[in-house]
């Protein structure tokens, strides 16, 4: 019995933690938005994205929550194409079309309030062929440039060899000004319409770990000594 009430408090504080991760500051992270995104048809291929079937692809100007870049080729969406996506149907390949000048980025804005964060995404490499696959990363102040002080960049990059699957990359992060910040991800090396892959990406507020911690130990103290006096 008493097992069974520590089974629920550190439940009770899991739920928590993650009650506190559910205000998502990010939309459409894992690309399978099929609303609001234009033109209405694919600049490639003529396709609608919400029509879109298995082993299709186009390019937009914009999906939901990502819009790219003003001088970019757009951003490519893949359905289940040339590999299956991290989740459900559809993931981006920023290294797009039409060729020569296919390698695009893919940005969204995102309030964030002060705290520590963690951005995650997944990404694979298509190409057997190096600096043909890079895809860059930046979150910086919607004020500024991606090179002006960013608060985060970095990037993934590899051949196909390197990749038996999707892989996670993960950083944190912390904001010291509550402001409206771009994160933004742009693709590096040679511009062939072949690159990397990149799904479910995500912005998760850090839950402060002291005084997290500190509760779980008082609530466990707590049943330690119900445990005690139900012994006597
Ligand atoms: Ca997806
Ligand atoms: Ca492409
Ligand atoms: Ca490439």
């Amino acid at each position: 019995m008493k097992k069974l009430l520590v089974i629920f408090l550190f439940t009770s504080i899991l739920a928590g933690i993650a009650g506190t991760s559910s205000a998502l500051p990010l939309v459409n992270g894992n690309f399978d938005s099929i609303q609001n995104y234009s033109p209405d048809k694919g600049l490639v291929n003529k396709i609608k994205l919400d029509e879109m079937v298995s082993g299709q692809w186009d390019v937009y100007d914009s999906i939901e929550g990502w819009r790219s870049g003003d001088s970019d080729s757009g951003v490519e969406i893949q359905y289940n194409t040339v590999v299956q996506a991290h989740s459900q149907n559809f993931y981006v390949e920023l290294d797009s079309h039409p060729y020569p000048n296919s390698n695009s980025s893919i940005t969204q804005t995102v309030f964030l309030d002060r705290g520590m964060y963690n951005l995650s995404f997944w990404y694979m490499a298509r190409t057997h062929t190096p600096n043909d696959n890079g895809i860059d990363f930046w979150i910086y102040n919607s004020n500024l440039t991606p090179q002006e002080d960013p608060l985060l960049s970095g990037s993934a990059d590899g051949v196909r060899d390197d990749f038996m699957d999707w892989l996670e990359y993960s950083y944190s992060f912390n904001v010291e000004t509550a402001a409206d910040y771009e994160l933004m991800f742009s693709a590096t090396g040679i511009e062939n319409t072949l690159g990397g892959f990149l799904d479910d990406v995500e912005i998760i507020p850090t839950p402060e770990p002291a005084p997290m911690l500190l509760l779980g130990l008082g609530l466990l103290g707590f049943a330690a000594v119900g445990r005690r006096n139900l012994k006597k």
